[in-house]
């Protein structure tokens, strides 16, 4: 399998890198921590490591060092499409280098083999009352596929550590492969007739999507690709990522790993807030009969704040700049449907919650986030149905997480567990500062 060779290839070097690192110069210091930072929510604590993405706070995500533009201009398209593989973008990665059409399409195949689900995933699903969040049954879909894990049953039978990364890359594939099979039936079964979905071999990831969820209109298949290589990965430290790798550092399998992943980014102020920007972008449209001016819009944003809730979308833990895959999904809504209502609404949004934000002081960061415009996007396409927003979140954040639980286990990152200390600890420590 071609990932497989490929990781194998470049493993050794980088086992001897992190060995010598660590070995060296494992007491250098990288930063210091402040009360502050343990009373809130370790922001800008420097302990985690990947290599598979980076976010600067100034220029937003890097895949494998690179910028969305160029990941764009530099991964293989579909004949005909205008957007990439997205078995491309998991090549880049997994393997932290550009590849060939053929390469991208061998990434494709291997996961056209695996898309199928088993019955008693649909049946669990089916069981659940009809008014389950398709977060829920989507985190629930994912621990049902549990026993088809290849690293637990490895782990069983006894596995030399050094081989836990091969049927850890098994479980990626094989997981990432059933996620748009996963979320289409979600789709179906929540919205539409319920009937189970097929992958098609002979269509890629992006379009197998758009048509098992039964959009056929020209342009989703591409703003299908593009959300999920969009979501894929924001360095380790988002609760989605961090929850990832923190389970997974246990030895618990990429299943049990992903599903509690998902339980994360089904938060509010994490992938939720994909669903909650598009009920924003529409309760004002509705309120004022369309496009507002942008006083009307001013004064909707301070009752919102004054009411003491979050502008949704707007924000950052780490960026300071507007996120560029915010700006990628901007640039393509104006391609192509620069007249739609609500995009027009977006746009109003990014010209006045900046200053309204700024004005009230308290965010650190005015500007809008991936999740402002995402679903203004799914709106037009007929997907509508904003609480499955997250869901399709998921299905491209697994492309990330994936690759970092793979590299994780690859270089024998161990379990992780910090220090806590009391309050009372905290206050003896800068006693007489
Ligand atoms: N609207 C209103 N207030 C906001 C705000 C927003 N969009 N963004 C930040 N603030 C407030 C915070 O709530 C905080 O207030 P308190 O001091 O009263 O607690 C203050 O500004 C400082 O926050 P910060 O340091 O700038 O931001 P954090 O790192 O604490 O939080 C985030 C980051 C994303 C949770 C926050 O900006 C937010 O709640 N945004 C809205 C929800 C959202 O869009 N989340 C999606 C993020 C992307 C993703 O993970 O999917």
């Amino acid at each position: 399998m071609i990932l497989h060779e490929k990781i194998s290839a470049q493993l050794p070097e980088w086992r001897s890198r992190v060995t010598k690192l660590v070995k060296e110069h494992g007491n250098a210091k990288i930063g210091d921590v402040t009360v502050g930072q343990i009373y809130g929510g370790m922001r800008s604590v420097k302990a985690l490591v990947t290599d598979i993405s980076y976010v600067d706070p100034n220029h937003g995500i890097r895949f494998r060092g690179h910028a969305i533009p160029d990941v764009l201009e530099r991964l293989p398209n579909p004949d005909g499409a205008e957007m990439p593989y997205v078995g491309g973008l998991y090549y880049l990665l997994m393997t932290g280098e550009f590849p060939t059409k053929e390469e991208a399409e061998a990434v494709e195949a291997e996961w056209a083999k695996h898309a199928d689900l088993p019955a008693h995933v649909f049946n669990t699903l089916r069981a659940m009352p009809k008014d389950t969040h398709p977060m829920a049954l989507f985190a629930i879909g994912v621990l049902a596929l549990q026993g088809e894990s290849r690293f637990a049953k490895r782990y069983a039978e006894g596995m030399n550590k050094m081989e836990y990364w091969e049927p850890a890359l098994e479980d990626a594939i094989a997981l990432t492969a059933k996620l748009p099979v996963l979320a289409a039936f979600i789709y179906r079964l929540k919205y539409k007739d319920g009937s189970e979905p097929k992958y098609d071999p002979s269509m890629d990831y992006g379009a197998n999507f758009a048509r098992m969820i039964g959009v056929e209109t020209p342009g989703y298949a591409d703003l299908a690709r593009l959300y999920f290589i969009l979501h894929s990965d924001h360095e380790s430290g988002n609760v989605s990522a961090h929850t990832m790798h923190l389970v997974g550092s246990a030895l618990s399998d990429p299943y049990y790993a992903f599903s509690a992943a998902m339980d994360g980014l089904a938060g509010p102020l994490h992938g939720l807030a994909n669903q909650e920007a598009l009920g924003f972008l529409i309760s004002v449209r509705d309120h004022f009969g369309g496009v507002p001016t942008d006083e009307q819009l001013r004064q909707f944003a301070w009752d919102t704040l004054n009411s003491g809730q979050v502008i949704p979308g707007y924000g950052h833990a780490v960026l300071r700049v507007p996120d560029p895959r915010y700006v990628a999904q901007f640039e393509f809504a104006k391609k192509h449907f620069p007249d739609d209502e609500l995009f027009r609404v977006a746009q109003m949004m990014y010209e006045v919650i900046p200053g309204v934000l700024n004005e009230q002081g308290k965010a650190k960061n005015p500007w809008p986030n991936v999740d402002a415009i995402s679903g203004t996007l799914q709106n037009y396409y007929g997907v509508t149905e904003f609480d499955f927003y997250t869901v399709l979140f998921g299905v491209g954040r697994a492309l990330g997480v994936t690759a970092n639980y793979v590299w994780a286990r690859a270089l024998g990152q161990p379990i992780e567990r910090p220090k806590s200390l009391t309050t009372k600890m905290l206050e003896d420590a800068v006693e007489g500062e």
